[in-house]
């Protein structure tokens, strides 16, 4: 499968963005390259779980024997390596290495199982996977095994923390055999290294499709969001970040993330856990300035920091985003942390917005906040694609210089998803207010937006759909006080099917093997389908059921 199977910026377009200053011709290699010379003995990262304070030299250096050790093993540019890891600072060096030689990490979350691991490997055709030995209680070298004896393309499992069991450790990839291809990439130089306009990474949609879409993101692209968001945050060499959620998702990697405080030369401490049972300890021995957290990790920082003996008065920043936080939750961020909110608006496919740091509090708790780049293109219009009066409600479309202008390999959905003129269609309600905030308003797309955690409706449909006694399944959000949004389902029986419970339900989908978070939480069985107009089912009808918490048809 070839890597230019991505659609890519036009010239035109290009062009403008490297002479606006955006595109620099950097590469993920060269960054940690230049900032392990510039201050080789500060800290980049912090794993306080296994004790690992490791500088920008010694990060510089393990990514240098891991790509070495790679390179030996036959990875080499444009192939894929599926990158499932918890918060441990072996990511790290293994993302740097990757980036180094130009292979492709593909982003997984720790919450994913056998469904997505094995479609991520087979559609990706990822010839090796990365993943720690257990995390919270799941083994993830039995899931390894099982993927390996499914997908024969993939050749290699590397074990990064742990016991490795019958597969390589990354500690032994490091240490490469002698005269083995040590010549890494650091810079662009002309070579067949990684190029600054290449793909660096795919990074994994939050999807409202049957599989989820993959977004190929490249290096001047994504160092630009960097370097844009550490402006807009404050994020400098003085920075400490704390990667609370899990560090592979758009969010805590780049929004500025952890590679935005890399890139700032900054200090990155992972958090195994987001409670604040785990976090609080560590703002206070680390000194974190800044973090990131999604609406439900937010209420309970915020109901937790008031009586806690922890020291948070070195927290700076909190970027609160990945679903809509409420006006009232956040208007109690300062009182509770003593620091400044950050809304954050954003996704993987590009476009990320955030209130600043100067807004008026009234903007920063009823806004999420207003474009990166003056370059961004906001468009808001009606269901023909006309635009709205300002002001006015509609869907936003995007572009601009790290905005995708069409997912990796998947030609019709890129039909679907972007406008001829190269536009994202992000599937959210919004309005602009005369400040040029966002606020956004609603979904259109068929997601369920579980406290940050996205769940395309389709593919749960699909896999309750496989159960024998099932006639048709609708998934739909309903509203939840903390998570925001839940998953409920809506099922209709086969005629004569042997009566089947909920519990029934979400252990079989349980066992096709998917993420937790995409099992439904609330499963009714229903006669019908509300139907619209034109005789299709009525999503907006079940919603509304499901908001009621009423069963859609008596005796069910
Ligand atoms: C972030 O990225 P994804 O790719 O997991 O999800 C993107 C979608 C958006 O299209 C929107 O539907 C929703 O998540 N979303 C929000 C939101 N932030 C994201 N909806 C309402 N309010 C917000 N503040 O979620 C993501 C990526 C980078 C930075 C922050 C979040």
């Amino acid at each position: 499968m070839s890597t230019d199977a991505a659609p890519t910026w036009p010239a035109e377009f290009a062009d403008r963005y490297r002479a606006a200053g955006h595109w620099r011709g950097e590469t993920f290699g060269g960054m940690l390259r230049r900032r392990a010379e510039a201050h080789p003995d500060r800290i980049a990262v912090v794993d306080p779980v296994a004790g690992h304070r490791w500088s920008y030299a010694e990060l510089d250096r393990r990514a240098d024997r891991l790509a070495a050790g790679f390179l030996a093993r036959d990875i080499a540019k444009g192939d894929r390596v599926v990158v499932h890891l918890p918060n441990v600072a072996e990511f790290f060096e293994v993302i740097f290495a990757l980036f180094r030689i130009g292979a492709l990490p593909v982003f997984a979350l720790p919450a994913h199982r056998e469904t997505e691991i094995r479609y991520f490997c087979e559609f990706t055709g990822a010839v090796a996977y990365v993943i720690s030995a257990e995390h919270a209680g799941y083994d993830y070298r039995e899931l390894a095994a099982r993927t390996r004896a499914e997908v024969p393309a993939l050749r290699h499992v590397f074990v990064a923390t742990g016991d490795p069991g019958g597969f390589e450790s990354l500690a032994d990839v490091a240490e490469a055999p002698a005269g083995a291809p040590a010549d890494v990439a650091e810079e662009p130089a002309g070579g067949d290294g990684p190029r600054p306009h290449e793909l660096a990474f795919l990074q994994l949609s939050g999807g409202s499709t049957g599989v989820p879409k993959l977004i190929p993101r490249t290096h001047d692209d994504y160092i630009y969001s960097l370097r844009g968001s550490n402006e807009i945050c404050g994020v400098d060499e003085n920075s400490v970040y704390l990667c609370a959620l899990p560090a592979a998702h758009n969010f805590p990697l780049s929004s500025p993330g952890s590679l935005g405080t890399l890139y700032a030369g900054g200090r990155v401490v992972l958090c195994p856990r987001p409670s604040p049972d785990a976090a609080f300890p560590l703002i206070e021995r680390e000194r974190v300035t800044v973090t990131g957290l999604v609406p439900p990790l937010a209420l309970l920082w915020i109901a937790a920091a008031p009586g806690t003996a922890h020291d948070l008065s070195s927290l700076d920043v909190l970027l609160v985003g990945g679903a809509k936080f409420s006006e009232e939750a956040a208007r109690r961020v300062g009182p509770a942390l003593g620091c400044t909110l950050q809304q954050v608006f954003g996704m993987a496919e590009g476009l990320v917005n955030y209130t600043r740091l100067d807004d008026p509090v009234e903007t920063i708790v009823t806004t999420q906040g207003r474009p990166i780049s003056p370059d961004d293109e906001i468009l808001v219009v009606d269901d023909e694609d006309h635009e709205v009066v300002p002001g006015m409600t509609g869907h936003l479309l995007t572009r601009g210089p790290y905005t995708i202008r069409g997912y990796w390999n998947a030609p019709e959905h890129n039909a679907r998803s972007f406008t001829d003129d190269g536009f994202y269609r992000t599937g959210d309600i919004v309005r602009v207010t005369t400040t040029g905030h966002l606020v956004v308003e609603g979904r259109a797309k068929d997601q369920i937006n579980r406290g940050g955690e996205k769940i395309a409706a389709e593919e749960v449909e699909n896999h309750i759909l496989a159960h024998p006694s099932v006639h048709d399944a609708n998934v739909v959000a309903e509203p939840d006080p903390y998570l925001g949004e839940r998953v409920c389902a809506y099922v209709i029986l086969r005629p004569g099917a042997d009566p089947l419970k909920a519990l029934a339900v979400k252990r079989f989908v349980r066992e096709r093997g998917l993420a937790a978070y995409k099992i439904p939480d609330r499963v009714e069985f229903v006669d019908a389908f509300p139907q619209t107009g034109v005789g299709k089912v009525s999503k907006k009808d079940l919603r509304a059921a499901a908001a009621g918490g009423t069963p859609l048809s008596p005796g069910t």
